[in-house]
């Protein structure tokens, strides 16, 4: 076993399934428990972490820049962190993974690239509907980008895919890639 630290860092458009699949990774880890998880989940994240901060690309970045610092540090104490922000562009993944790296730290990149038209069916929050219907602007993936990871270490698509299966598959291969 190592002992390094790890960030397993989500990616993916709102409705994707990241933060279901980011919880129950952090359950799976707990159970199978010898490290400790910190779980960055996205509500608590904006209203803790990131209080005031709105959706503009400056926000935005900034808002994933101190949720990749936090992780980091975590990290760097030889924690696991988890984290699920929709994290639309690049240059502030790759800082995260920057960030990781400084602090010693392994950094997994999750894409969970789960297409726009299944988020959009699925519209647990209404937000793509508000979007569509003009009442929201700077939707992601509606009328404000997503940068697809070419990066990712690992894309789940939950489509077809259940929960569990995602979990599974990711335990995989953090397992075969030696980080649990
Ligand atoms: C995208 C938005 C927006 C806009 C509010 N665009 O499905 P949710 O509801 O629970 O998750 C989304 C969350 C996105 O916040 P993040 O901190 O993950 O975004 S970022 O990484 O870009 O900073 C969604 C809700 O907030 N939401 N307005 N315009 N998602």
């Amino acid at each position: 076993r190592r002992h390094r630290g790890l960030v397993v860092f989500f990616t993916g458009l709102s409705g994707s399934g990241k933060s279901t699949i980011a919880r129950g990774l952090a359950d799976a880890l707990r159970e199978s428990g010898d490290r400790t998880i910190t779980l960055l989940d996205g509500d608590v994240v904006r209203r803790e972490l990131s209080a005031g901060l709105g959706f503009s690309r400056a926000d935005r970045d900034l808002n994933v820049r101190r949720i990749g610092w936090v992780a980091a540090e975590v990290a760097r104490h030889r924690g696991l962190a988890i984290c699920c922000p929709i994290a639309p562009y690049h240059r502030a993944r790759s800082i995260a993974r920057e960030m990781a790296r400084s602090a010693g730290a392994g950094f997994v990149l999750v894409h969970v690239a789960t297409p726009l038209a299944v988020c959009e069916r699925r519209d647990r929050k209404g937000l793509y509907a508000r979007a569509r219907a003009g009442q929201l602007t700077g939707m992601t993936g509606i009328d404000d980008p997503y940068e697809e990871p070419t990066d990712a270490d690992l894309v789940l698509d939950t489509t077809d895919l259940t929960v569990e299966e995602c979990v599974r598959l990711l335990l995989a291969h953090l397992t075969e890639t030696g980080w649990v």
